[in-house]
């Protein structure tokens, strides 16, 4: 006997985020926990972990040379999400899938880089660092939620302005003036690839982007020096007998629509390597569109919660969603004096709570559509998430596929997921846990039309 479904949510006809009303159509698809988190401005948030981690990094990138951006609206259009940095249209980060869209021309930004163009064209200082919220249709476990923050840098050089317009020289003369740091760092690839990582040969010389290139790495490094530098400190701090790791740092090979070459910066941390940021040397289609082509330079994007769980040894990501004062306040002053820091103190864990739930979907004969009933074809991981999420809210700690099969007579296919309901402020009851657990069957059910086993 199932409860009753959850009511589809009502696509309302507008919708209003920070003041500002936008028109929805069909391709509205934001959920009411995610619209609810567009005015918490972690990032802003005195003596909150996301909020200190990113003073820790604006130190790094000293005034005046950059230049903070911390209040842009997460309202941006397709355009300026996509279309400006060049991806192109059939790129599977537009989908509905991926990305949450208020109407067709206007989403809730997947990334900081939205801001880059209107940045450029304006620029007038030498660089800037963007910290805001971004939000990613996602699935659903310690790491992952749907709402994050990241810091986006640029640094940029302009031909007209350097002694005898020699960038090379300029960028050189830059570094010269960086502090070096003592880290072993792995950077085993070639510089550039022809095809995958072309030099932008059109628009600069190799020289000029080896010397871009050898800027923005240095910047870099320093940056998680000084984070892993603080955590060190704040751990020997807590534990008499803590051992120092060294630090360990590479550089892989990475794609991004808008640099060439790009990489990616992985830290060594708990026996695996940890992706921390992407980067590259900006395209010059970029500056170009932006009626500055005399300028050229770096960018970089930096989850700034992945780095907040390792510098305060924070288990779960939902925690800095938390309201409780048992998470806050381990925080207490940190934003005035950044000495004080310390590594989280994770308060007792509740009981998991483990639910499992098997369905059929509809057999991918049966036309798709816009039903919104999955078969095979048009089934998305990431709706069942949501669904869970809407539902469950920050009580769903994790959400796995532990079975799947095709059945061999009918061709359906069945999916069984586990979901671990475990609340981060109290122990759930049995009979909690059954309630939550009936209403995410109803929901499945009700949206996706899949058939319970
Ligand atoms: C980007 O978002 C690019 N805009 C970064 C960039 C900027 C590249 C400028 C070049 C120039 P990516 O999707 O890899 O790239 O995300 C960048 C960082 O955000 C990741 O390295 C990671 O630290 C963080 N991040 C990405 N997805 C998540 C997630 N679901 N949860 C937490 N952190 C995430
Ligand atoms: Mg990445």
């Amino acid at each position: 006997q199932l409860p009753k479904p959850t009511p589809r949510p009502e696509t309302p006809s507008t919708i209003t985020i920070n003041g500002k009303t936008y028109p929805t159509d069909a391709w509205f698809n934001v959920p009411s926990n995610v619209l609810a988190s567009t005015n918490r401005r972690l990032h802003l948030q005195k003596d909150h972990p996301v909020s200190i981690t990113r003073q820790i990094l604006e130190s790094v990138f000293p005034r005046p040379t950059f230049r903070y951006h911390n209040d842009f609206d997460p309202v941006v259009s397709t355009y300026e999400n996509f279309d400006s940095l060049g991806f192109p249209p059939d790129h599977p980060g537009r989908s509905r899938s991926d990305t949450y869209y208020i109407n067709r021309e206007t989403l809730l930004r997947t990334h900081t880089s939205a801001h880059e163009a209107a940045l450029f064209s304006a620029s007038a200082s030498d660089g800037y660092l963007i910290s805001a919220d971004v939000y990613r249709r996602d699935e659903v476990d310690r790491s992952h939620y749907p709402v994050f923050h990241q810091m986006e840098g640029a640094r940029v050089w302009d031909r007209t302005k350097v002694p005898n317009g020699d960038i090379a020289a300029a960028v050189y003369a830059d570094l010269a003036r960086l502090p070096t740091h003592n880290v072993k760092v792995e950077d085993p690839n070639p510089p550039s690839h022809p095809e995958r990582n072309p030099l932008q040969s059109a628009h600069h010389s190799p020289a000029e982007a080896e010397a871009i290139a050898a800027h923005l790495k240095r910047s870099l490094e320093l940056m998680v020096v000084e984070i892993f530098t603080r955590a060190k400190a704040a751990a020997a701090k807590q534990d008499p007998n803590y051992v120092d790791e060294p630090l360990r740092v590479r550089w892989v090979e990475a794609y991004f629509p808008f640099t060439s070459p790009s990489w990616e910066m992985e830290v060594y941390y708990a026996g695996d390597w940890l992706e921390v940021l992407g980067c590259g040397v900006s395209k010059q289609e970029l500056f170009i569109n932006a009626g500055v082509p005399s300028q050229l330079g770096w960018a970089f994007g930096i989850g700034l919660d992945r780095i907040a769980m390792l510098l305060f040894q924070i288990p779960d990501i939902r925690l800095f969603w938390s309201r409780d004062e048992r998470f806050l306040g381990q925080f207490a002053g940190v934003s005035d004096n950044l000495d004080l820091l310390k590594r989280f103190v994770p308060f007792s864990k509740y009981p998991a709570c483990y639910k499992d739930v098997s369905f059929w979907l509809r057999a991918t004969s049966a036309a798709g559509g816009n039903t919104g009933t999955a078969n095979a074809h048009d089934f998305h991981e990431n709706d069942v998430m949501e669904i869970i999420r809407n539902i469950a809210g920050d009580v769903v700690e994790d959400v796995r596929l532990t079975d799947q099969f095709t059945h061999p007579k009918t061709g359906r296919r069945s999916m069984c997921y586990r979901i671990n309901y475990r609340s981060l402020e109290k122990t759930l009851t049995n009979a909690e846990a059954n309630e939550l657990h009936g209403r995410v069957i109803a929901a499945l059910v009700d949206r996706l039309g899949v058939e319970i086993r």
